[in-house]
C-alpha cells in the first residue's frame, strides 16, 4: 500500500490532517502532487528521431484521471479514496480545466499526444500557454455572454523551465519562458507538451469579460486563445502569437539538435515537424531564417533541409478559415521573415504559371497553406472524403504539381479518455466479454460481434446506457435546472456553433415537432434534444442560432402540452468535461453538417464508441463510419458531397424555392419570427436569422430539411424495436476500433514521421 501511505503522509505534511479530514479540493492537490511524483519515476521517451507537433491549440482537458489511468493506478487510487470517505469523481471536479482550444483541431492534438507517448514515440507538442484559453460561456436573457476563464493555479500540471528565448518583432523584442506539461503514455514513458509564455504577460490588463487592449503586445501576447479577429488589431495580435509560437519552436528544435550533437544539415533525419493547420506555418520561413542568418547555410541548403523536415495537415475546406495574411501585416509584425517569404514566393512564381498556386497573390496577400504545400514534404487531409475533395477540388492544382505529397490520415480519438475514463462500466463489460486486449489493440473490439445475439451482453450494454443517462440527467438538473425524463430518447448535438454544422436545421426540426405535438400528433416516446456549443463572439449569426435554441428551450419546456413529449436543453459552457458526461449518455449522435464541409469530425467517433447511433450526412468521417457499420446500423440522409459541390459551382441553390414549395419548411421557418418566438426572444436576432435562411442559407439547410425530418422520424420509430437498437449499439461499439488515435498515429508514423521504422 505504497500509494496510500504516501497520500496519508502528504495530507499530514500539507494540511496537518488525516485524509478523511481533508476537503475534496485539498485532496485534489494531494493527488496532483502524488501523481507528479509518480511521473518523475517514469522514463522519458528518447531516440534519434523525434516528432514536433506544433499547434496553436491543445485542448487537453482535465488531466488527473487521464494520468492515473495511463500510469495504471486509477483503480488503486480510487479504492484508497473510497476507503477514506471520498472518490475520484468527487475530487476531480476541483481540477481547473485548461480550455486551450476551440474544438476538434485542438482536441485532436491532445489525443495525438496521448497516442504518441503510448506508442513510445519520441515526441513533443509545442504551443502557447494562454492564460485564459477559450471563454467561459454563460446565458443571460437567452443570449450568449463570454467571461474570461482563468485556469492556471499556483499548483498545477505546468512546470516552469529555465528555457527562454528572445523573439524579435518589427517593433519590439520580447522574452519567452517555457512551461512543460508531462504527457504520460498508457503503460509507457513520458513525452512533453511545451507551452511558451511571455515573460512580461500581465493579466491585469483584462477589463470586463474578455475585453483588453489588443495593442499592448508586451502584456497581452499569451493572455487569450484566438482573440477576436474581427478587427485589424485582433488580426495583428494573431500574427504576433503565431510568430511567438513558431520562433520559440524553431529555436527549441535547433537547440535540441545541437545539444544532442546532431548535424543541422541532417535536421530532417532527427526531427520531423507536423504543422497543425496553417497556424504554425511561419515555422518554415523562421527555420530558414535561422539556418541562413545564424548558421551560415546557403538559401538552397536551408530550403532543402527545412522542406524535408516539415509536414502539413489541413483541417478545413472552408475558404474563410484558410489563412491569408495581407503582406503589410507581416511587414509590420515580422519584417525579418518578409524577405524569406518573398524568396519562397519568387521561386514558386518562376516555376509555376498557375496563379492559384502562388504564395503571394495579386492583392498582396500571403497564402499560408501554399507555403506549407510548396515547402513541406507531406500534405494530409483528416478523413478519406476530405482528402479526396482536397485532391480533386480545393487543392487540385497542387495535387497536379505534387501528387506524391498528398495522403490521408483519418482522425482518431484516444480510447483512454473517451472509453476507459468517461465510461468505466462499458470498459469493464468489455474486459469481461472480450478480454482486455482491446486496450492495446483497438481492433480487438470486433470480438464483440460474436455476442450480437447474446441477450445478457446486449442487456448489459443497454443497462449501462440507462445508468449513464440517469447520471447525465442529475448533472443537467443540477447545472441547468432542467429536469429530464430518462425514459426519453437522448438526441445530442455538441460541437462548435457554425452554420455549416447546421444546428439551425436541428432547431427547425424541433419547431416542426413542437407544432405537430401542439396539433395532437404525439411521439411514441418522449424526445430530449440536447445541445452544447460555443459561438465565436464575433460570429453574429452563430450567436443568433444560440439565441433561437435558448428561445425554443424556453417555449417548449414551459408548454404543459408539449414538455411531457419534447424537451430542449442547451447546456452552458460545453467543454471537454461536459463532453465526458454527455457522450456516454447519448442515444442519437447528430452529425448533420452539409456534405463536403466537415473535414472529419471526431465527436462522431466518440459517440459511436460509447454506443450511440449516428444520424448524419455522408460527410467527413461519417462516410467511414457508414462503411464500417453498414446501412443497417447508421441513419444517413441528405444530398451527397458531389451534389453540394455542383450547386456551389453552378450557384443554383435558392433557399426561397424550398421555403415556398414545402408547407412543412414554411411553417417551421415562419415560426422563428412568429408571435410565440417573439414573445420570448429578441426581434433583431430572430429576424436576422430568418432572413439569412430565406435569402442566403449558404449551407443549404432548407435543401436537406425534409429528408432530415424523415430520417429523424424513422430513427425514433426504430428506437422502439429495443432488440434491434441494442444490436445496433453493439455493432457500433465493435466497429469503433478503427477510430483509435493509436491507429491514426501509427499511420502518421509509418507514412510521414518514420520514427523507429
Ligand atoms: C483561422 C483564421 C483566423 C482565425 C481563426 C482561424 C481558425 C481557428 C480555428 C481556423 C480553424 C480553426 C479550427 C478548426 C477545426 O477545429 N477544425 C476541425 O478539425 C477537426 C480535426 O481534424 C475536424 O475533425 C473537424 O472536421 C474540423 O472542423
Amino acid at each position: 500500500m505504497k500509494i496510500e501511505k504516501r497520500l496519508m503522509e502528504l495530507s499530514r505534511q500539507r494540511y496537518g490532517r488525516t485524509l478523511r479530514q481533508c476537503t475534496a479540493p485539498e485532496i485534489y492537490y494531494l493527488l496532483l502532487q502524488l501523481t507528479k511524483e509518480y511521473i518523475k519515476g517514469k522514463k522519458a521517451i528518447d531516440g534519434d528521431r523525434k516528432v514536433y507537433y506544433i499547434s496553436a491549440e491543445f485542448l487537453i482537458g482535465k488531466l488527473l484521471s487521464n494520468n492515473l489511468i495511463n500510469l495504471g493506478i486509477y483503480d488503486e487510487v480510487n479504492t484508497i479514496l473510497e476507503k477514506h470517505g471520498t472518490s475520484l469523481s468527487q475530487v476531480e471536479i476541483y481540477e481547473p480545466e485548461p480550455s486551450l482550444g476551440n474544438g476538434g483541431l485542438g482536441r485532436l492534438a491532445a489525443c495525438f499526444l496521448d497516442s504518441i507517448a503510448t506508442l513510445g514515440l519520441p515526441g513533443a507538442g509545442i504551443g502557447l500557454n494562454y492564460h485564459f484559453g477559450l471563454f467561459r460561456q454563460m446565458f443571460v436573457d437567452n443570449l450568449q455572454c463570454a467571461e474570461r476563464d482563468r485556469w492556471i493555479e499556483r499548483s498545477s500540471w505546468l512546470q516552469k523551465t529555465k528555457t527562454s528565448f528572445n523573439v524579435k518583432f518589427g517593433d519590439r523584442t520580447v522574452k519567452s519562458v517555457m512551461y512543460d506539461i508531462d504527457v504520460v503514455g498508457y503503460e509507457n514513458g513520458i513525452d512533453k507538451l511545451h507551452l511558451f509564455d511571455l515573460q512580461t504577460v500581465d493579466e491585469r490588463i483584462v477589463e470586463t469579460g474578455i475585453d483588453f487592449d489588443k495593442t499592448n503586445i508586451d502584456k497581452n501576447l499569451t493572455l487569450f486563445l484566438y482573440p477576436d479577429d474581427s478587427d485589424e488589431a485582433g488580426n495583428l495580435l494573431r500574427i504576433y502569437q503565431q510568430y511567438f509560437m513558431v520562433s520559440n519552436a524553431a529555436q527549441l528544435i535547433i537547440k535540441e539538435m545541437k545539444d544532442k550533437g546532431f548535424d543541422l544539415y541532417e535536421l530532417d533525419k532527427h526531427a520531423v515537424i507536423q504543422i497543425n493547420d496553417t497556424h504554425p506555418t511561419l515555422v518554415i520561413p523562421e527555420l530558414i531564417r535561422i539556418l541562413t542568418q545564424e548558421e551560415e547555410f546557403t538559401m538552397d541548403d536551408a530550403i532543402s533541409v527545412v522542406s524535408r523536415t516539415c509536414a502539413y495537415t489541413n483541417h478545413t475546406i472552408l475558404a474563410e478559415a484558410l489563412e491569408k495574411w495581407p503582406l503589410h501585416y507581416l511587414e509590420k509584425v515580422v519584417p525579418v521573415l518578409v524577405p524569406i517569404i518573398k524568396e519562397l514566393a519568387n521561386r514558386v512564381k518562376k516555376n509555376c504559371k498557375d496563379p492559384k498556386v502562388l504564395i503571394i497573390d495579386k492583392d498582396k496577400r500571403v497564402h499560408m497553406a501554399h507555403i506549407d504545400i510548396h515547402y513541406g514534404f507531406s500534405v494530409n487531409g483528416v478523413a478519406a472524403i476530405h482528402t479526396d475533395i482536397l485532391k480533386q477540388t480545393e487543392l487540385k492544382p497542387f495535387y497536379d504539381l505534387y501528387p506524391d505529397k498528398f495522403n490521408n490520415k483519418t482522425n482518431g480519438v484516444t480510447f483512454r479518455r473517451w472509453l476507459l475514463e468517461c465510461n468505466r462500466p462499458l470498459a469493464d463489460l468489455l474486459d469481461k466479454t472480450i478480454g482486455t486486449g482491446y486496450r492495446k489493440d483497438a481492433n480487438e473490439l470486433e470480438k464483440l460481434l460474436s455476442f450480437k445475439e447474446d441477450e445478457s451482453v446486449l442487456n448489459a450494454i443497454a443497462a449501462i446506457k440507462q445508468d449513464k443517462k440517469e447520471e447525465l440527467a442529475r448533472e443537467i438538473g443540477k447545472k441547468e435546472g432542467v429536469e429530464l425524463n430518462t425514459d426519453s430518447i437522448f438526441d445530442i448535438q455538441v460541437k462548435r456553433l457554425h452554420e455549416y454544422k447546421r444546428q439551425q436545421m436541428n432547431a427547425l426540426y424541433i419547431i416542426h415537432k413542437y407544432l405537430e405535438i401542439k396539433g395532437g400528433k404525439l411521439p411514441k416516446r418522449p424526445i430530449t434534444c440536447i445541445f452544447g456549443a460555443k459561438a465565436a463572439p464575433a460570429y453574429v449569426i452563430a450567436r443568433d442560432i444560440i439565441h433561437l435554441l435558448l428561445v425554443l428551450q424556453e417555449i417548449v419546456n414551459k408548454d404543459p402540452d408539449v414538455s411531457p413529449y419534447l424537451k430542449v436543453v442547451m447546456v452552458t459552457n460545453y467543454n471537454v468535461s461536459y463532453a465526458e458526461k454527455l457522450i456516454p449518455a447519448c442515444d442519437i449522435s447528430e452529425q448533420i453538417s452539409l456534405a463536403s464541409k466537415e473535414a472529419s469530425g471526431t465527436s462522431n467517433m466518440k459517440f459511436m464508441l460509447n454506443g450511440a447511433i449516428t444520424l448524419g450526412t455522408d460527410d467527413g468521417a461519417n462516410v467511414e463510419i457508414h462503411d464500417l457499420v453498414g446501412d443497417d446500423n447508421i441513419y444517413i440522409f441528405g444530398v451527397d458531397s458531389d451534389t453540394v459541390i455542383s450547386h456551389y459551382a453552378k450557384a443554383d441553390y435558392v433557399s426561397k424555392d424550398y421555403y415556398e414549395k414545402s408547407p412543412v419548411i414554411k411553417e417551421a421557418v415562419d415560426f422563428i419570427t412568429g408571435p410565440e418566438a417573439l414573445a420570448v426572444g429578441n426581434e433583431e436576432n430572430l429576424t436576422r436569422l430568418s432572413n439569412e435562411l430565406l435569402n442566403k442559407d449558404w449551407f443549404m439547410t432548407l435543401l436537406d430539411l425534409e429528408d432530415y425530418i424523415k430520417a429523424k422520424d424513422r430513427i425514433f420509430e426504430d428506437y422502439e424495436d429495443r432488440d434491434k437498437w441494442k444490436r445496433m449499439m453493439l455493432v457500433n461499439i465493435a466497429k469503433a476500433g478503427f477510430f483509435s488515435s493509436d491507429r491514426t498515429i501509427e499511420e502518421y508514423n509509418k507514412d510521414i514521421w518514420k520514427i523507429n521504422c
